[in-house]
């Protein structure tokens, strides 16, 4: 065996002793899937997702004497979830680009927290931008490549209405700006950019140019979103190693998943 692969073997054995023993924590950035989860709602001309569902098989009953079971069923993009590139039509043609082809190497990368919680509080449509990247580095560091961004604004905690906020006018939720992700994936070489809102993109953001520019800056590089995060508070601004593996789904653009943040205890 090389010098490498006993190396390896020791964070394996330190890793799971770790877990064991509490000096990693697991951080579960998951939000709970029912049918009382907001789904995001596109403008009227537009298709829309289907919610979560759920209904019962047996539950130990005629239609089943010893087992419960259920059937369940949900648009791709519904409560804690993972967007691929093939989701935006900047990523149409790119290789690997659905869910049963991503990378298994990708669904395991560091993170970086960018608390915006202040400033989401104060203003619902507020928007990421470079310099709020810039000033977090000067604190943090450079955000290295191939990492996430994860955008905490404490949206997680609202619930019901004030969590979509759609008003007359269209959604009204914190969000990057026009320009934040291309230079986060070009400057930063980013892996994915996640929020805790129902989108990757601001609210309003289909008024953007691009429409959408998370989206389409993001998935036209290969890059992926997470949205619906939860106990973003519960991390630390640098130093998280997050999970995040979408289910399997054949040609399929995105799924919930459980998302694992490990950071030290
Ligand atoms: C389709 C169109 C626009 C948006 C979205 C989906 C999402 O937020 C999503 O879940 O990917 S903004
Ligand atoms: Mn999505």
């Amino acid at each position: 065996m090389s010098a490498r692969d006993d190396a390896a073997d020791v964070v394996l054995v330190q890793l799971a002793g770790l877990v064991a023993d509490g000096g990693l924590k697991l951080v579960d950035l998951t939000h709970t899937l029912s049918p009382d989860f907001p789904t995001i709602v596109m403008p009227p001309e537009f298709g829309q997702s289907a919610p979560f569902r759920m209904e019962r098989i047996s539950c130990y009953d005629g239609d089943g004497p010893a087992w419960y079971w259920n059937n369940i069923s949900f648009g791709e993009h519904t409560g804690t979830h993972f967007d691929a590139p093939i989701h935006w039509y900047t990523g149409k043609d790119l290789p690997l680009n659905t869910v049963d082809t991503l990378p298994t190497r990708d669904m395991i990368a560091p993170a970086n927290v960018i608390d915006c919680s202040r400033q989401s509080a104060a203003d619902a449509d507020f928007l990421l931008g470079v310099e709020d990247i810039l000033a977090w580095e000067r604190e943090h560091g450079l955000i290295a490549p191939r990492s996430w961004v994860l955008l905490r604004t404490d949206w997680s905690k609202k619930t019901g209405r004030d969590y979509a906020n759609l008003l007359d006018d269209g959604a009204h939720t914190p969000g990057p700006d026009a320009d934040v992700i291309r230079w986060l994936v070009t400057e930063r070489d980013i892996i994915g950019f996640g929020t805790e809102t129902i989108g990757t993109d601001a609210g309003q953001a289909g008024h953007f140019s691009p429409p959408y520019p998370a989206h389409h800056f993001l998935h036209g590089a290969g890059r992926y979103g997470l949205q619906c995060l939860a106990n973003l508070d519960q991390l630390p601004p640098k130093g998280a190693v997050v999970i995040a593996a979408p289910l399997k789904i054949r040609h399929g653009s995105g799924s919930p998943l459980r998302v694992l943040a490990l950071i030290a205890a």
